[in-house]
């Protein structure tokens, strides 16, 4: 079963995707995702320029050996667009790998360590009460644990609830260039303690709460707000401060028992080595797309485990529904899985061009049953969203300092 062609797709069905098909010779085919919010045209061309001419001819079941090839044989390792091209490369040939032998892809994994996934969904609001009452309806729907963010008063945006757009993650068509948002950790602090406070006296103390500081507080910041949300009981506090060096975590656990949890822009495990080797989080939130695929995110989750550190992978709309589908089946799999970030199943068009996949309700999902990853993708439907430029915003300290997003 060698590979016969590799087609790079990239569509917008309210913000782009990439999608990479690999097709063989047996007329089995595999869909993987190589979405990189903003920089989608540059896995595009690494995918088509330099990575499908080396792989015709190959036989499509020889995962480990495409990987390393596309990992240590390029010599210029690591990054978030070559990890991203081989995340698809690596996806499309389990997808295949699993047609071939007819079973869905946890079973290739290992077979299921649990009934179904648990998720977390968002509720955001440019008030405490709007962010409270988001919560409230998705509670409704049946979900145990919810991520809160509230806007920050006294700032014109802030992360997770972005200005006049009905959601931050949304295509930023209007704008042609990054959107600037300013920020002030000053501000930020006693909102965000208030919305935890209320948030338990509203839903009691069964919910689980989560939130993300998308980065923004240095470590010492961190290690405050994790003793301020600590009588809060939040199931972790997502990216506090950036962990370029590991170290930070260190003092931040020293301070807090709210549990960490980070990694949603990391591309290989040596992002986080020291992290979960010195159990300074608890969570790692890598994701298949931008850490080289399934073949990679499971050993981060067998290496992780050792250290008592759960997998909860990056669930924003950004990663396209096959990437959704292979975390479920990872999820399903590995035995230290912790919670799945979910959002929804994106637009009526998105859920057009991306069909199957996961079954989602009252909080939990799980994997198709079919042979593969389960996703079925529409060429036709997709090339009726042809790709827009659009970057993520811009974050910057009320001098004008630029600050990280
Ligand atoms: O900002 O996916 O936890 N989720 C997040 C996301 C990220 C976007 C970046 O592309 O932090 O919303
Ligand atoms: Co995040």
């Amino acid at each position: 079963m060698n590979i016969r062609d590799i087609k790079v797709f990239i569509c917008s069905p309210g913000r782009n995707f990439v999608t990479v098909k690999i097709t063989t010779d047996s007329g089995i085919y595999g869909l993987g995702d190589a979405t990189l919010n903003g920089r989608e045209m540059a896995v595009v061309t690494y995918l088509e320029e330099c990575v499908a001419p080396c792989l015709i001819g190959r036989s499509a079941h020889d995962i480990e050996d495409i990987w390393q090839y596309l990992y240590r044989g390029v010599y210029w390792r690591k990054g978030a667009v070559n990890m991203a091209a081989i995340a698809a490369i690596d996806m499309a040939l389990w997808d295949i790998k699993g047609k071939a032998a007819g079973l869905p892809v946890y079973q290739l994994l290992g077979g299921r360590s649990r009934r179904a996934v648990t998720l977390y969904g968002h509720a955001s609001g440019s008030t405490i009460d709007e962010t409270l009452d988001h919560c409230a309806a998705l509670v409704a729907e049946g979900y145990s644990a919810v991520r809160l963010q509230s806007a920050v008063a006294g700032l014109p945006a802030t992360y997770g609830v972005l200005g006049d757009k009905k959601d931050y993650f949304e295509l930023q068509g209007s704008r042609p260039l990054p959107p600037e948002e300013p920020w002030s950790t000053k501000k930020y602090f006693n909102g965000v303690v208030e919305l935890f406070r209320r948030a338990r006296e509203r839903f009691g103390p069964e919910l689980n709460l989560l939130h993300d500081v998308h980065s923004r507080l240095t470590p010492i910041e961190s290690a405050r707000l994790g003793k301020l949300l600590e009588p809060y009981d939040l199931l972790f506090l997502e990216d506090a401060s950036i962990a370029e060096n590991q170290q930070s975590y260190e003092l931040i656990r020293q301070h807090t028992t709210t549990p960490l949890a980070i990694g949603e822009t990391y591309n290989t495990l040596w992002d986080c080595k020291e992290l979960i080797q010195n159990q300074w989080i608890d969570y790692i939130r890598m994701a298949a797309t931008h850490a080289g695929g399934i073949t990679a995110l499971r050993r981060v989750a067998d290496f992780a485990a050792i250290y008592n550190v759960k997998i909860a992978p990056h669930g924003a709309p950004d990663l396209s529904p096959i990437c959704v589908a292979a975390h479920m089946h990872l999820n399903s799999w590995a035995p230290n899985f912790g919670i799945q970030e979910y959002v929804g199943a994106g637009s009526d068009a998105c859920q057009q061009i991306f069909t199957n996949g996961v079954t989602v309700g009252n909080g939990m999902a799980s994997p198709s049953e079919a042979p593969g990853l389960g996703v079925e993708f529409d060429e036709q439907a997709a090339a009726q969203h042809p790709y827009k430029r659009s970057y993520l915003p811009v974050s910057r300290l009320e001098d004008g300092t630029l600050w990280h997003w």
